[in-house]
This record gives structure tokens, C-alpha cells and sequence, in this order.
């Protein structure tokens, strides 16, 4: 059982790394230190938008967010000596979306508002 557990943990922890090294292409960094990325979310509304900013708001080294309904693009501003990429897209599937590459938390989509769900009947 043990090394069940370890065995599992090792495979958590090379795909944590394999998306690592893929998550810093769309990343700026700002003269002020912080850095800027953008994620592709699964938002498909204003209420997503709210849901995400808010749920981003509260996260640690996270400066500000803003997302972009239309495009399904959110754009986050961050200390890269507080927090990391990797934190942000779990925050945001955490809030319920998509982040990239990362899918949504499934307890918190299932929370979600009936017209946020990706995959509703619009
Ligand atoms: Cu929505």
C-alpha cells in the first residue's frame, strides 16, 4: 500500500513538472517585478468572470485578474516570489474552470451556476 502511495505521488509530481515547463510560454514579466500570463479558461459568461476574479482575489501574490468573456482568455498579474503559474491555474480550476491544460476542479464546477458549466445547452 505504501508503495502504492509513493508510486502514485512520483507520477504526481513528473506531470506537475512536465506542465511546468510548458506553463511560462505566454508569460511577461513587468518592470515591476510581477509577471503576466494569460490562460485559456472554460468561462462562458459575466457571472464566470466574477466567479474567477473574485476567487483569484483572495489567492496570495495574485495582483489582479482580468478576464476576457468573449475570448475565454484571463489574464493575471502576480509575484513571482509569492505564488507561480502552477498556483494560478490551480486557483482557477479550483474556482470551477478550465486553466490551460489544467481541467476544472469537479467538486467546484459542479457548484457552478447551471449557465457556467462548459458544457450546458446554451
Ligand atoms: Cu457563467
Amino acid at each position: 500500500m505504501n508503495t502504492f502511495k509513493i508510486l502514485i505521488s512520483t507520477l504526481c509530481l513528473s506531470g506537475t513538472a512536465a506542465i511546468a515547463q510548458t506553463a511560462v510560454k505566454d508569460s511577461v514579466a513587468n518592470n515591476d517585478g510581477t509577471v503576466t500570463i494569460q490562460l485559456k479558461t472554460s468561462a462562458v459568461c459575466e457571472m464566470c468572470k466574477e466567479t474567477i476574479e473574485k476567487a483569484l482575489a483572495f489567492e496570495k501574490g495574485i495582483k489582479s485578474s482580468d478576464l476576457h468573456v468573449e475570448s475565454k482568455m484571463l489574464s493575471v498579474v502576480y509575484d513571482p516570489r509569492k505564488t507561480n503559474s502552477i498556483k494560478v491555474k490551480t486557483a482557477v480550476s479550483k474556482s470551477g474552470y478550465d486553466a490551460d491544460e489544467w481541467p476544472a476542479d469537479m467538486k467546484a464546477y459542479e457548484r457552478l451556476h447551471s449557465c457556467c458549466k462548459k458544457d450546458s445547452a446554451h
